[in-house]
């Protein structure tokens, strides 16, 4: 029988480093192809850019753009949402291009480009970012559904593995 257990033992460290896997950091292309600009489609541009992602702790974001044309500041809300672009809490790097910067904790950012005019133009980004955790990745959701949505991914992969380990002890 123990060799049994060993088998089931197997399965759930398999299926743990799995999981794992899914909360390794990722590169996030701000803009993707477009990168980092003044928006020709309008001012929702990088909000609906952002909205197709979930960002997580310790991701990066990836700032493409051409040298000198423009930069990347770090604002906090009000002066974000006022586009006093002098008031940063970071002035990151400028060049050469791609700026990069890791979310190094959970909550709210804000970005916005430096050179007079270009903030107002609509380069300016908000990423959402949530605790790392098991949870499978999942699609866009509302920012009130999506704690208890990964709460209740864990629990049914928790199950998962509970009655996959069962099903082994039986079967052998
Ligand atoms: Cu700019």
């Amino acid at each position: 029988m123990s060799e049994l257990k060993n088998i089931s033992i197997l399965f759930i460290v398999v299926f743990a480093a799995s999981m794992l896997r899914s909360t390794e950091a990722i590169d996030h292309i701000v803009g993707s192809r477009n990168g980092w600009i003044i928006p020709v489609d309008g001012h929702s541009f990088y909000s609906d850019w952002a909205s197709n992602i979930t960002f997580k702790e310790n991701d990066v974001l990836v700032f493409n753009f051409v040298t000198g044309r423009h930069t990347v500041v770090e604002l906090n809300q009000t002066y974000f949402e006022n586009c006093n672009v002098n008031q940063n809490i970071q002035f990151l790097d400028t060049s050469p291009s791609p700026v990069r910067f890791t979310l190094n904790r959970t909550g709210v950012f804000y970005f916005t480009c430096s050179i007079p005019g270009h903030c107002a133009s609509g380069q300016k980004l908000i990423v959402n970012v949530s605790a790392s955790s098991p949870a499978l990745s999942q699609g866009p959701s509302s920012p009130t559904s999506s704690v208890s949505s990964d709460i209740h991914i864990d629990l049914v992969a928790t199950f998962s593995i509970l009655i996959a380990a069962v099903a082994v002890n039986f079967l052998f």
